[in-house]
């Protein structure tokens, strides 16, 4: 058998208001799913302002930045918790560049999004991000610790 390397990591995603209102819940979860990612916590709800500014706190002051929250609090999201051996990097992977436009196809952003605005998914762009993120969302109780059948499979 191939050896089992790497760290486990968290990252915290989001299925943005667009992906809600678009019906496409499933098929991003799906992807995740079918790559062999593991979903370690799931909730629906809308954000208030305080939380969206916090979560996007880089952004602060940028000229984007109150659309940005004004979209990300317009309707429920979806946040997730996935983790394993660098999950963080591979769900950047999958999501696609930030601008639809650039990203590859074959993307979740590449395949199923045309603006910059309105592209679907949040991933934390680093471990460290992860970590400050998660606790934004879910706490420690929410998150399960658990065994999918398919992990000596897949890592
Ligand atoms: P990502 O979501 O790929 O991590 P980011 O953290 O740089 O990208 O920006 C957060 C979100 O803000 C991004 O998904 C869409 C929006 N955004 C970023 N840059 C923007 C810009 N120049 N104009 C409008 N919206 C922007
Ligand atoms: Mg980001």
């Amino acid at each position: 058998m191939p050896e089992k390397t790497g760290t486990v990591e968290r990252t915290l995603v989001l299925i943005k208001p667009d992906g809600v209102q678009r019906g496409l819940i499933g098929s991003i979860i799906g992807r995740l799913e079918k790559k062999g990612l593991h979903l370690a916590g799931l909730k629906m709800l809308v954000l208030d302002g305080a939380t969206a500014e916090r979560h996007y706190a880089e952004h602060t002051g940028k000229d984007f930045f109150p659309s940005l929250i004004s979209f990300i609090t317009s309707g429920p999201v979806v946040a997730m918790v996935w983790e394993g051996p660098n999950v963080v990097g591979m769900v950047r992977s999958m999501m696609g560049a930030t601008n639809p436009v650039a990203a590859a196809p074959g993307t979740i952003r590449g395949d199923l999004a045309i603006s910059m605005g309105m592209n679907l998914i949040h991933g934390s762009d680093s471990v460290t991000t992860a970590k400050r993120e998660i606790p934004l969302f879910f706490s420690a109780q929410e998150l399960c610790a658990w065994q999918s059948t398919e992990t000596d499979w897949l890592v």
